[in-house]
């Protein structure tokens, strides 16, 4: 950067839609298809169109990804719907590097931040815009939307954090966020 310099940033969110946009972004989709043994139902789910959009991830990446110190910030929009009555929602993962927090919030729509410890106690904290949620290290995260319209939410991680799926993968998270008689409930 020069001296004395007054710059635009190199990217910027889409103040409607949260779509990032510029340098180091990635993007990522999951439909149907890829969300296979994610929901308890699983033939309910090979009846869902297999290209069903569920939800999409945008990051800005400044880093490379495992450089300590730095900072990541993504967004993602889960569609509303459900997998027999399990909400749409994201794999879910505890972080690799396992003593590595993270902040969400919310920004549109109404969802649920389900989160598990490594003593595998499941609880949920609710998304609504302008939620904040400060989750932990050794704190699996994964968010469902219990609504009707998309729910956008940030998130901001450590660039040494990565990610463990395959926890979650093999033993899941020990309680599920179900619709009973319309409502969210964790079973
Ligand atoms: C990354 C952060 C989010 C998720 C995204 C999708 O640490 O928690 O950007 O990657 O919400 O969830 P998942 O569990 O499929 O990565
Ligand atoms: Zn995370």
């Amino acid at each position: 950067m020069n001296h004395l310099s007054i710059n635009y940033p190199t990217v910027s969110v889409e103040p409607e839609s949260w779509f990032l946009e510029g340098k180091n972004i990635t993007k990522s989709e999951k439909r149907i298809k890829d969300l296979g043994n994610v929901f308890a139902n699983e033939a309910a789910r090979q009846l869902i169109n297999p290209d069903l959009l569920v939800y999409n991830v945008q990051a800005h990446l400044p880093v490379k990804e495992g450089t300590p110190g730095g900072l990541y910030f993504g967004t993602t929009i889960i569609q509303p719907g459900k997998v027999g009555n399990e909400y749409f929602m994201t794999r879910g993962h505890f972080h690799a590097n396992a003593d590595r927090a993270e902040y969400y919030w919310g920004v549109q729509g109404e969802g649920m931040l389900i989160l598990m410890d490594e003593y595998r106690t499941t609880w949920a904290e609710k998304m609504f815009p302008g939620s904040l949620h400060y989750i932990g290290a050794k704190i699996a995260h994964r968010v469902a939307n219990t609504g009707e319209t998309p729910l956008i939410f940030g998130a901001c991680w450590p660039s040494d954090a990565g990610h463990n799926y395959e926890e979650i993968e093999l033993q899941g998270f020990s309680a599920r966020l179900l619709e009973i008689e319309g409502k969210p409930f964790l079973k």
